[in-house]
């Protein structure tokens, strides 16, 4: 099932998110829909506080359409445990700050480690779009948003913008 998506300014998506104990049931539709979710909007990845969970739960899929098979990766309580000296700078958007996009610099290389469907630990390093990737939907986990790497006039520009969308939205309701 497809849920909905917040949109900044939302206090939701400002906490930060409890871990995961065990994978239920209810994880693992929360984990279905939120696949659903990420592909129907589209995007290449969702946090579980996206869809007001607020638990630590992302979703991600970077495979590029043509090269190669959809990679849908699901991860509970994922966490970065070593980053490379480099950096890389890429122009990131977000589904809960629609059709805004600004240049992030982050580690280009993350080694990531995290709780699959089944309960297994996995550990497995990212570069790339995937770095970029895991790395935004963990802050995701920690209330950070891509626009509070931004300077502050920016970051408030663009939060006017998304008040300003969601109240038209509500209008139209
Ligand atoms: O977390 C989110 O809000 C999802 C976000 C992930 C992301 C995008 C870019 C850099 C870092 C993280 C998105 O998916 S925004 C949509 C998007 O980038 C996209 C949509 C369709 C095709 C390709 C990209
Ligand atoms: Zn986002």
């Amino acid at each position: 099932m497809k849920r909905p998506i917040l949109i900044h300014p939302d206090p939701r998506l400002k906490k930060v998110c409890v871990p995961v104990a065990d994978i239920s049931d209810d994880l693992r539709i929360l984990a279905d829909d939120m696949l659903e979710t990420m592909y129907a909007a589209p995007g290449i990845g969702l946090a579980a506080p996206q869809v007001g969970i607020l638990q630590r739960v992302i979703a991600l899929d970077c495979a590029k359409e043509g090269e190669g098979d959809a990679r849908p990766l699901v991860m509970f309580n994922p966490a970065v445990i070593s980053s490379s000296d480099e950096t890389n700078v890429y122009e990131e958007g977000c589904l809960s700050i629609p059709e805004q996009y600004a240049e992030v610099t982050r580690p280009k290389e993350v080694e990531v480690e995290w709780m699959d469907r089944d309960g297994n630990a996995q550990r497995e390093t990212f570069d790339g779009l995937w770095a970029t990737c895991v790395q935004h939907e963990i802050d995701h986990l920690n209330g950070k948003l891509f626009i509070d790497y931004l300077k502050p006039l920016k970051r408030q520009m663009i939060t006017r913008k998304m008040q300003k969308l969601k109240r038209e939205r509500a209008r139209e309701q």
